[in-house]
């Protein structure tokens, strides 16, 4: 088949996951052309099925606000007509979805009738998507899309609650690519960061408010009063600088680095103990499934599809958003009994093979047989 993906092609889980997908198809024969404004940052190596399309911006003096959506627009009807797409696959609703729906009528007007997907990936739906400044595109644009998708149970329920869908949302769950951590701890790199053989706990996030990442500060300082341990913080975002000074407040800077944004994260997983994701709300913690394909348990809340991914007791424990008392407890309860961590890394990977691509992809491209103008 040869698919369009237009994604953000940030550090965000939905622009991962959708780079991830792409990759994968690719692999299995497809040709897959991703339309975004700049290179994926999970597009990291060539295939010779994955085209690459920019989305560029003209500016000029009259706009305050640069029309990208028109222009992402434009590129979609473009690069369909171009390269005889069978179908367009938009991850996130805004404005990926509206865009999807106008370069649809375009080419309806042309004889063409294109089939959108749209996957729902969580903010779009849970924060910015039910803002009313954006609600009734984001309902006509979901409604209008062929075939829609949420990477959860609980996103497909969320969406359902906010917004007057008509149409049925099919939940593909996301997925991890488990090959890409399937080799050996670097042994080197954990003396570095953990000299003493500290136990090394890990966040990775956008340091968005919706990810409590002051909760990770006060849980690390927790574990850290009572075992030798280190913290990593892995991304970046407008929450930076107030943990920053929290970390300074309780004087734990000597265990906690901040490591900035980073592509290579298997790497990091893979000398971690423990990963901390107590946020506010998750469709699904794409970051904490990465975790756990690692081999490192979760410690979490339990909003949102997080409970769909995270099995209290098992690959990791639960509690509720800002309990960050008992988030300390079950975190000091398995990082000090040897046993039972290794146990619960076996978990975090098995359960980390039941969302592996290969169980996954298929779910798609079921999906995009069904509407597989094949030429
Ligand atoms: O987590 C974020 O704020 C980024 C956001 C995104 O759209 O990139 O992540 C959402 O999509 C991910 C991939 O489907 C999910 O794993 C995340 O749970 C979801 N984030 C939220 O729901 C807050």
């Amino acid at each position: 088949m040869r698919i369009g993906i237009v994604c953000y092609p940030t550090y965000g889980g939905s622009g991962v996951l959708a780079t991830e997908l792409g990759k994968a198809l690719a692999d299995k024969g497809h040709h897959v052309h991703f339309i975004t404004y700049q290179q994926p940052v999970r597009l990291d190596a060539f295939s010779a099925n994955i085209f690459y399309h920019e989305v560029s911006v003209p500016s000029y003096p009259l706009f305050d606000y640069p029309p990208y959506e028109l222009a992402l627009a434009s590129t979609m009807v473009d690069v369909i007509l171009k390269h005889d797409l069978h179908l367009l696959h938009v991850h996130y609703a805004i404005p990926h979805a509206s865009a999807a729906y106008m370069a649809k009528q375009i080419l309806l007007k042309r004889g063409r009738n294109i089939p959108v997907i749209t996957t729902l990936h969580g903010t779009d739906i849970t924060l910015v998507g039910r803002d009313k400044t954006y609600e009734p595109v984001v309902t006509f644009s979901i409604n209008e899309s062929d075939a829609i998708t949420a990477v959860s149970q609980n996103l497909r329920e969320e969406t359902y609650r906010s917004f007057a869908i008509e149409k049925d949302i099919q939940v593909i769950d996301n997925f991890v690519d488990n090959s890409r951590y399937n080799k050996k701890p670097i042994n080197a790199f954990r003396k570095v960061i953990a000299p003493h053989d500290e136990k090394i706990l890990i966040h990775a996030s956008n340091f968005r408010k919706v990810k409590r990442v002051k909760d990770v500060i006060n849980i690390f300082a927790n574990v850290h009063e009572k075992l030798p341990s280190k913290l990593l913080l892995v991304g970046d975002g407008p929450e930076r600088r107030s943990t920053e000074d929290l970390v300074r407040k309780l004087e734990v800077q000597d265990d906690v680095r901040f490591l900035g944004k980073q592509e290579q994260i298997e790497e990091i997983l893979l000398i971690s103990d423990l990963f901390l994701l107590p946020s506010e709300y998750e469709s699904f913690g794409l970051a904490a499934m990465e975790a756990m394909a690692a081999n490192v348990p979760v410690i979490s809340s339990n909003a949102g599809g997080l409970p769909e991914i995270n099995i209290n007791g098992e690959t990791g424990f639960l509690a509720d958003v800002g309990d960050v008392q008992t988030m300390s407890e079950d975190a000091i309860k398995l990082l000090s009994d040897e046993a039972l961590l290794q146990q619960f890394k076996i978990n975090a990977k098995e359960q980390a093979m039941k969302f592996d691509l290969h169980n996954i992809v298929p779910q798609y491209e079921k999906l995009y047989s069904r509407f597989c103008r094949m030429t």
